[in-house]
């Protein structure tokens, strides 16, 4: 790349807003899951949105690349570079201001780097909450979460990180600034632009703010960890636990007997809840302003289930230390992959109406097709969403994980589709489905995106190669 465009990003952001050495670059050219590995003449760390607009006009002026970088922590390589060396970083991770809480107005105003965790913490200081909650939250930005729609396992409860935004502020591939940063539940002034940009993965413009909801901080919560023998028998669970506790649900999570021997064996301090062993495994939640008869509710629900032969066995957390030793076993899953295999992912979602009837099918396909391979099946069955996937040996060859992977892709995303559901359902598309949202997608939809991604970047420099 051209010394002076570096020169000249450095004037804008200083020395230390630049990362050019080989061994400084590692974190940003590469992924969490280690999948994708790019090259980068340099990273590029912008401290305000006057900073994010000077690079991008800069890189407008010079035709270079631009690859919006939050915590880098997604599973899709929707933030890694590509390997020409020529497409620039620009990493939000010094852009943690929280500019403003307005507890009377429950909205908290941040910069787009600040991390998930500070966004729930500083909710939680002024008396609030921010319901976005994931594994990755320590280290994900609300950015990233923003720019691929997140979900996590509040989403029964609260909605996607869509529903839990009101405004944003955005530089555009060419430098100029759309603020939009508006505290307000109505405003029927004309497009959604919010909406367009939310879920865009970086391809149409910088988010560098956003106004986001805050709710009632609840003040108790009961987790249950639930044995059940069949995927029908977890949505049943699940329908019953809704009737009967309404908006008191907070979390429902799945996980399959194989998730649990995977964590048990590759996460430290991993203990199995329930004595005997059963086909699938519930995770619970309940949580209340108001929490006092919490505990006696879910009692109930599980007694009912029980008797309805929707639950086997059940064991309710006696202390919020214990919850959280529940929820380790959950948010361990990824981990716990990382260390077993290689994984072949797929994030689906379907109505939660056939979600049994797509584990039965998909379980007895791969069992004839890929005899042999384990699925890793766990996810948040309360909103429909499925982590199916597929674990291949550590040592498998790149080729070999090539075949397997389009063939796995091809028999999941078919039964998905056939059964009205969505390939890509909080993970995003970045390079991992770029290529399969091409099949699942009408001619229509992709051409309106295309449309609207030549309208915004008619250079094509933001994100190159991701999404479409
Ligand atoms: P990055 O990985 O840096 O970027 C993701 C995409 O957003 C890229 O396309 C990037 O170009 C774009 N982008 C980033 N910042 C901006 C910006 N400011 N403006 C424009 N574009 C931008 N995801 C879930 O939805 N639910 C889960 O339950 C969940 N659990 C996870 C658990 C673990 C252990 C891990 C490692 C990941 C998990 N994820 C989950 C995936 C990941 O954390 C989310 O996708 C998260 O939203 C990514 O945020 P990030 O800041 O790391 O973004
Ligand atoms: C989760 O729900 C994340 O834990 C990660 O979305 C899913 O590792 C995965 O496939
Ligand atoms: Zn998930």
């Amino acid at each position: 790349m051209d010394t002076e465009l570096i020169r000249r990003l450095g004037h804008v952001v200083g020395d230390a807003g630049l990362v050019l050495g080989e061994a400084e670059q590692a974190p940003y050219v590469e992924d969490w899951l280690r999948k994708w590995r790019g090259r980068t003449p340099v990273v590029v760390r912008p401290r305000n949105t006057t900073e994010v607009s000077a690079v991008m006009r800069l890189c407008r002026q010079t035709g270079t690349p631009v690859v919006p970088q939050g915590g880098n922590t997604g599973m899709s390589g929707g933030a890694a570079p590509d390997d020409s060396g020529a497409q620039v970083i620009l990493s939000l991770n010094r852009m943690r201001r929280i500019r403003e809480v307005d507890a009377v107005n429950n909205t908290i105003t941040v910069d787009a780097g600040v991390l998930l965790a500070d966004v729930q913490r500083a909710a939680r200081e002024a008396g609030r909450f921010f319901p976005l909650s994931l594994g990755a939250e320590g280290s994900c930005t609300i950015g990233g979460n923003l720019a691929t729609n997140a979900g996590g396992t509040a989403v029964l409860r609260y909605g996607n990180t869509r529903e839990l935004a009101l405004g944003l502020e955005v530089v555009l591939p060419d430098g100029r600034v759309w603020s939009g940063l508006r505290g307000l539940r109505k405003d029927n002034t004309g497009y959604d632009l919010r909406g367009l940009f939310i879920g865009s993965e970086g391809t149409l413009g910088v988010i560098t703010g956003a106004v986001l909801k805050l709710y009632a901080l609840a003040r108790g919560r009961v987790t249950a960890w639930v044995g059940v023998d069949t995927p029908g028998a977890v949505v049943g669970l699940l329908s019953h636990m809704q009737a009967l506790c309404g908006e008191r649900l907070t979390a429902f999570e799945m996980m399959s007997a194989h998730c649990l021997d995977l964590v048990q064996a590759h996460v430290s301090g991993a203990v199995q809840p329930l004595d005997g062993r059963h086909r699938y495994y519930a995770l619970v939640e309940l949580s209340d302003t108001a929490p006092e008869a919490l505990t006696e509710l879910l009692e109930q629900g599980l007694a009912q289930a029980m008797e309805a032969g929707l639950a086997d066995d059940a064991v309710i957390a006696a202390s919020e230390t214990q919850s959280q030793a529940l929820w380790r076993l959950r948010e361990g899953i990824s981990q716990a992959q990382v260390r077993a295999g290689k994984a072949v992912k797929h994030d689906i979602a379907l109505p939660i109406s056939r979600l049994a009837a797509f584990i039965e099918e998909a379980d007895a396909a791969l069992a004839e097709d890929f005899a042999g391979l384990p699925i890793v099946n766990f996810g948040h069955v309360g909103d429909g969403n499925l982590h199916y996937n597929v674990l291949l040996p550590l040592d498998v060859a790149a080729a070999e994980y090539g075949r397997l992977t389009a063939a796995l892709n091809r028999r999941v995303h078919d039964l998905v589709a056939q059964r009205g559901g969505s390939i890509s359902a909080e993970h995003g598309v970045g390079q991992l489905r770029r290529d399969e949202l091409r099949r699942y997608k009408s001619t229509v939809e992709m051409d309106l995106m295309l449309l609207i991604k030549r309208a915004l970047d008619p250079d094509q420099l933001m994100n190159p190669g991701k999404l479409l």
